[in-house]
């Protein structure tokens, strides 16, 4: 058995996995669990990232004796290092609105489509390229927050390839950043180092973090798949072909993996990205909105003084009138952190919807729409791709939702298969075990690890899709 620590930072908590790594199968244990949230000052919404810091360190050292280390978060956000080292400015969230006007202006010198035939990456605000446009720090060096952590963990700066795809600046015809858009864009490249291949080990921890955590000084910290939804990815436990994924969690990544991109302008108009996978695939998929709209209601009811218990708060869901009202998640005005009750009611009356007043009803309303929306990308998947798709995956937190699973199910009409709830530090676990050699390369023997590590929940679809169609095409936005 060896010992492998996962760190997994997701938007709205943290947590590091001990991963025991028994031959053919992998068990996890949460060793340290804190929460994460933009934190607004003067108007800026930063991450708390030496708070995160701190609970990764109390994760390792509760983790034991761990032989190596892998980091994977979130995408598109940086910290930016000075020339000496330090981190020269605090980590800004990709939900402050510093991008949308980046954006545009952008958007003004290369247009969409011509991004979108480079980079595959869909142009979204907060895309990394946007970011570094919107910037007014100088440094050295900018790192991707999982880099930036392994980077502070070990001393060694490294632009993982999965999380660089993500910027929105790298050349898909290359897997480079491309010197032609940041040219045109006025970006300094400089800022950026060489994409790192997935699973690289960058090298020992520093002896300061030995100290501060009780690791050997040979524990090795490793370039897993950093951005969180190809570890997720990389964990799915497919039993056949023709699936797609939902990594479900802040977001809904709805995709497949494929060999080669599609960028042309129809991908683009459906909203469709085309991500590195772990093994240099692609994952082409849609962001949609996902229990980010729940989660932001539970904070805005709490802050109101309500007791709101998630589990029983779902189970009434589940007996609520189904399709009563729905919102299209994806409508820009879910994107900022804020009060989210307040925003469905005014969707509803704006769109002369019954208007769900009580958190049951707001919680029936949010889980009815994130299934229509799950709806409305596999239609897009199976028209963009020409390829059906027979079963859909569920992984990630959105595993454990039991009433999104189902109405998943009932929505798309296809079997859901749910789990594991832990994809994430599961991928990050099975890409550090390959790249120590512990586990055979490659994505087969990967997914026999994850399938024999997880069992899947069936969630078989109730009754005709016919009403979810209907609801469908309630909205001009909300097709499927
Ligand atoms: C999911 C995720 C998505 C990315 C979004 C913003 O946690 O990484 O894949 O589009 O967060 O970084």
């Amino acid at each position: 058995m060896t010992l492998l620590a996962a760190v997994d930072l997701g938007a709205s908590s943290g947590r590091v996995m001990a991963a025991h790594v028994r031959g053919d199968r992998i068990d996890l244990t949460e060793t340290a669990r804190f929460p994460n949230r933009a934190v607004n000052v003067r108007g800026r919404l930063y991450w708390d990232v030496l708070g995160l810091w701190s609970g990764i360190l109390e994760g390792l050292r509760a983790a034991g004796d761990a032989a190596a280390i892998g980091v994977d978060s979130w995408a598109v956000d940086y910290g930016l290092i000075g020339h000496d080292g330090h981190l020269a400015a605090n980590p800004v969230c990709y939900r402050d609105n510093r991008n949308a006007a980046a954006k545009t202006k952008a958007l003004e010198q290369v247009g969409a489509a011509d991004l979108f035939a480079a980079t595959g990456i869909q142009p979204q605000p907060f895309n990394t390229i946007f970011q570094l446009a919107a910037e007014t720090a100088s440094a050295h060096r900018a790192l991707l927050i999982p880099d930036l952590i392994g980077y502070w963990l070990s001393g060694v700066p490294a632009w993982e390839a999965t999380n660089a795809s993500t910027t929105g600046l790298i050349d898909l015809a290359t897997g480079d950043w491309s010197a032609d858009l940041a040219g045109r864009l006025g970006l300094d490249l400089g800022l950026l180092g060489p994409v790192t291949p997935t699973g690289t080990v960058l090298g020992p921890v520093l002896p300061e973090v030995a100290a501060a955590t009780g690791l050997a000084l040979s524990a090795k910290v490793v370039a897993t798949a950093s951005h969180d939804t190809a570890a997720a990815v990389a964990a799915v436990p497919y039993e056949g072909d023709r699936a797609a994924y939902i990594s479900c969690g802040t977001w809904s990544l709805v995709g497949v993996e494929r060999d080669e991109p599609i960028t042309g302008v129809a991908a683009l108009e459906a909203g469709f990205t085309n991500e590195r996978g772990a093994d240099g695939s692609i994952r082409f998929l849609r962001n949609v909105a996902g229990l980010w709209l729940l989660s932001e209601s539970v904070i805005a009811w709490r802050a109101q003084g309500l007791d709101i218990e998630l589990a029983a708060l779902l189970a009434e869901a589940a007996k609520a009138e189904r399709l009563r009202s729905v919102v299209d998640p994806d409508d820009g005005r879910f994107a900022d952190p804020g009060d989210m009750p307040a925003r469905i009611r005014a969707y509803c009356a704006e769109t002369g919807q019954p208007i769900p007043e009580s958190p049951v009803e707001v919680a029936a309303c949010v889980l009815d729409s994130l299934a229509l929306a799950h709806r409305r990308a596999v239609a897009a998947l199976e028209e963009l791709t020409g390829e059906a798709v027979e079963t859909i995956h569920i992984v990630g937190g959105g595993a454990n939702n039991a009433l999104l699973c189902q109405l998943t199910a009932d929505a798309t009409g296809r079997p859901v298969l749910a789990g594991p709830d832990e994809a994430t530090a599961l991928g990050n676990a099975l890409v550090q075990a390959q790249a120590l050699g512990l586990i055979a390369p490659g994505p087969a023997a990967r997914r026999a690890v994850a399938r024999a590590s997880a069992r899947p929940r069936r969630f078989d679809p109730r009754g005709p899709e016919t009403p979810w169609g209907s609801a469908a095409a309630r909205f001009p936005t909300c097709v499927a």
